[in-house]
Formats: structure tokens, C-alpha cells, sequence
């Protein structure tokens, strides 16, 4: 399933980054005395590829099946298939994940290969800014795309594409190093990327990290998802139409964004949110610890909320655990963010009142403070620094020109300090 290329990755890695296939504008050279990056992006910031096989059993329509045999072709992001109302219902059915309850693990829709071929335009100002300071693709600056539609799993539950996920970038780490001096990496994380950096970091003994990772620089992530998210699990208009519009295809309550693994990572976990109420109505208030039950009354099924429960929760529950490794996380505030949800008359299908209060827009001020205590708060964690930058936002942090130098002055400071 996909295994091939898979297998590929080390190599995609260095060759995958289109955008630097343009003629350049200024170009430093290449400093000797950088320590070289690897950059991790966001969810849905990466490309797949997709081939559909003889096995695949189009059920949209029978045209689905057009592709068969034909080869890969782009599955995310293609603006074509997203915009065109024909495609769109074969479109999101490709895009779905199984989960196989005899493996116990997400697997691709049966009959489509799914592989993973570079960032797309999402990284591109980052990168841009990277190279003004004598960064340069391929030599000291790496991308790690990856499938976002899975996820890691707790210890003794299968997560086969994870594991593969951490020996690609093992690998890429290490030649990234070899190829600079033996000069340990900088990782540099977006929004979920930060999750999959820490997740990886976690299966890496302490010897390997403290030889190959310098430092983790951690941009828009926070300790403990956000409560915007729930405003799509419990959707006013239901993301569950057949046939989905654009929007529906990877929001959480949409027939295909529902099927990822990944699904439910960004909910807010009880460790930063604690009994807070986050959605209110007459009858009862929905703490982060009622989340199964809210997922439930929202109309998941009884296997999607234990897969909540036993799969997701555990592992967004740890996945900080300090230390890490030397630290700087990067956030964006001052922007409205949704803090609580209130449902009047407790009927979900109505539009709800909002409350706001501060953060990146996607991300509350709460669980970027979070990060202070589970990071920043361990007596072992060797060197930690939180940076919030004002006036942007969770995806403008890594787009806005001021907020794009802020960033770099972090990463240069990470790269000059000796320790
Ligand atoms: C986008 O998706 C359509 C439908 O699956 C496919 O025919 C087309 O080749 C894809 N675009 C790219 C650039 O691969
Ligand atoms: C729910 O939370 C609101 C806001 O904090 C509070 O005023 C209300 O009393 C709570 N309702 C219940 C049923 O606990
Ligand atoms: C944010 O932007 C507004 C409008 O551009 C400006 O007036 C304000 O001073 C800025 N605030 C900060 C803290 O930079
Ligand atoms: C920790 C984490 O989120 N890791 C994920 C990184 O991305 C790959 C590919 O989607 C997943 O398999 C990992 O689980």
C-alpha cells in the first residue's frame, strides 16, 4: 500500500521542493557556519500522489474509475478535482483512510496507492527567507512532507505508517548532518508538524537526538489543541453531504476527514483545558474531558469515539513529555479566538453564540502557555524559550514579512547558541 514509495522518501526529500526550481531572485552562498534545517509542515501542507489499481471499486460513480492503471496523479492538493462538482465525490473517496480492525490500523481506501511527494506552497515564504540567509535546498535545507491523514498511536497499538514516517526522517536527519560537517540538524516545525516532530523525538533514544538534533524550533503549536476546532465537530451544517463541497472534504466532520487518523488530534485535551467549560448549553456544559460524549451527541459512532479514546487521547495526553531537547516555541497573538461555544437551547443544529478571547485564531493563548509548564517547566529540560509575536496569525506567522524575520532571528539565535 504505497509501500514503494514509501521506501523512496530519503530521496524524494532532497529533490522534492518545486519551488525552488524558480530562478532564484537573490541568491546568498551557502554559509559554512550553519547548522542545516529541516523543515516539518503543517497539516495538509503536504502533496500526495495517487495510482488507482484493479482493486479499486469506484462507489461515487462508476467514472471514478477513469484513472485505473493510468498512473499517479495528484490527490492533494488538485484545485481541478476540488473545484469541479463532477470529480469532487471521487475525489473525496480516494482521499478516505479504512480503518482495519483485524491490523488495527489506518490503511489507504482499498484499491488506491497513496504516496507522499513534496510541500506545497504553504512553506514557500519560510523557505524564501531561509534562503536570504544563505540557506540552500538540498545542501543545509531539507522538507519532511508527510501523509497527513495518519497518525501516530500509543505504545502496543499499530501505526505502520508512523513508523515509517520516523525512519524516513531518521535518515534524512542523519544525511542531512553527514552532508553538513556532521553538524547536528535544526528542526523547524509548523503548526501539526510540531506534533509529528515531538511525536518523533520521543522515539528517538536520547544518544541519537543530543548527536543529530540541535535544536527544535516548534512554530504554532500548542501544548494542547484549540477549542476553533470543535466549531467542525460540531458542524451547524453538517459536513456530511453527499455530495461534499469543497470544505466538507477534510473537515472533521465531513464523510472523509472523519475517516483520518488524524482527525481528532487538535481537540482540546484536558491537560491544558481542565474543566473549563468549551461548549455550553442549557442542559449540560462539555468540558476537554467530555469530548467523547460531545463527539457522540455530535453523531459519531460509537467505534469513531473509541477510537478517540483509546487511539488519540493517550497519545495527544503525552506527547510533550519534557525534555525534549533545546526548545524555542514560536506563537502568534492577539488575534480573536473561539474560547467557549454556546448553544442556547442545547440544539446543535442551530448557529451557536460564540465567546472569544486570545490566541492565533486556530490556537487559544491557553495552550501556548500550556507549553511553559510541559516543556519549559521540566527541571531537566536543558534550554527552552517561548517567543509570541503579535498581530499575526496561526498561518500568517509563517507568511507575513515581519513575523517571517522574527522567526529567522529565532532560528539564527538557535544556530549561534553553544551549548
Ligand atoms: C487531479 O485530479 C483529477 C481527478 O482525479 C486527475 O484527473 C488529475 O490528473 C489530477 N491533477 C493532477 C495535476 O494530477
Ligand atoms: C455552564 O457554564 C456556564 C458558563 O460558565 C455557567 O454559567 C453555567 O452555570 C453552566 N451550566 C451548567 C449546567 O453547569
Ligand atoms: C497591530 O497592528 C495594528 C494595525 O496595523 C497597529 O495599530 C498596532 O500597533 C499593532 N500592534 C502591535 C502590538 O504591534
Ligand atoms: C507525531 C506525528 O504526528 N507523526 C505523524 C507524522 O506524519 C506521518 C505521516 O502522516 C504520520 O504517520 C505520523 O504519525
Amino acid at each position: 500500500m504505497g509501500v514503494q514509495l514509501h521506501r523512496l522518501l530519503p530521496l524524494l526529500f532532497l529533490l522534492s521542493w518545486p519551488f525552488f526550481l524558480r530562478d532564484g531572485g537573490r541568491r546568498v552562498p551557502v554559509r559554512d557556519d550553519l547548522h542545516p534545517i529541516v523543515l516539518l509542515p503543517g497539516h495538509s501542507c503536504s502533496q500526495l500522489l495517487a495510482r488507482l489499481t484493479d482493486d479499486y471499486e469506484p462507489a461515487a460513480s462508476p467514472s471514478c474509475g477513469v484513472r485505473k492503471g493510468t498512473g499517479w496523479f495528484r490527490l492533494w492538493e488538485n484545485d481541478t478535482a476540488l473545484q469541479d462538482p463532477a470529480l469532487l465525490p471521487c475525489y473525496a473517496e480516494q482521499l478516505k483512510l479504512v480503518f482495519d480492525p483485524v491490523a488495527r490500523d489506518y490503511r489507504d481506501a482499498k484499491g488506491v496507492d497513496v504516496g507522499v511527494m513534496s510541500t506545497n506552497s504553504c512553506m514557500k515564504g519560510l523557505v524564501a527567507a531561509l534562503e536570504g540567509i544563505g540557506y540552500k535546498d538540498g545542501e543545509n535545507l531539507f522538507g519532511a512532507p508527510y501523509d497527513f491523514r495518519y497518525a501516530p498511536a500509543p505504545p502496543g497499538q499499530p501505526a505502520l505508517q508512523f513508523s515509517y514516517f520516523v525512519s524516513s526522517l531518521r535518515l534524512l536527519i542523519e544525511r542531512a548532518s553527514e552532508r553538513n560537517g556532521n553538524k547536528p540538524v535544526i528542526l523547524v516545525t509548523h503548526s501539526h508538524g510540531g506534533i509529528n516532530a515531538t511525536g518523533f523525538l520521543n522515539q528517538n533514544a536520547v544518544r541519537w537526538r543530543r548527536r543529530n538534533v540541535k535544536h527544535l524550533v516548534m512554530v504554532s503549536t500548542g501544548a494542547g489543541g484549540g477549542v476553533p476546532m470543535l466549531k467542525s465537530v460540531v458542524p451547524t451544517t453538517g459536513g456530511n453531504r453527499t455530495p461534499p463541497t469543497p470544505s466538507d472534504v477534510l473537515s472533521v466532520s465531513g464523510n472523509t476527514g472523519r475517516t483520518f487518523g488524524s482527525a481528532f488530534m487538535a481537540l482540546p485535551t484536558p491537560k491544558v483545558f481542565g474543566h473549563a467549560p468549551l461548549v455550553v448549553t442549557q442542559a449540560k456544559n462539555y468540558s476537554a474531558y467530555d469530548m467523547p460524549e460531545l463527539l457522540a451527541e455530535a453523531g459519531f459512532d460509537d467505534e469513531e469515539v473509541a477510537r478517540y479514546r483509546s487511539r488519540v487521547l493517550p497519545v495527544v495526553t503525552n506527547l510533550f513529555r519534557a525534555p525534549i531537547m533545546p526548545t524555542t516555541c514560536i506563537n502568534a497573538v492577539g488575534v480573536a479566538t473561539v474560547e467557549r461555544i454556546v448553544y442556547s437551547d442545547g440544539d446543535f443544529s442551530k448557529e451557536p453564540e460564540v465567546v472569544y478571547g486570545d490566541g492565533d485564531g486556530s490556537i487559544n493563548l491557553a495552550s501556548m502557555v500550556a507549553l511553559d509548564t510541559v516543556i519549559g517547566g521540566d527541571p531537566d529540560q536543558e534550554h527552552y524559550k517561548s517567543v509570541f509575536i503579535p498581530n499575526t496569525t496561526h498561518s500568517g506567522i509563517i507568511t507575513d514579512g515581519f513575523a517571517l524575520e522574527r522567526v529567522v532571528t529565532e532560528i539564527l539565535e538557535a544556530n549561534n547558541a553553544s551549548y
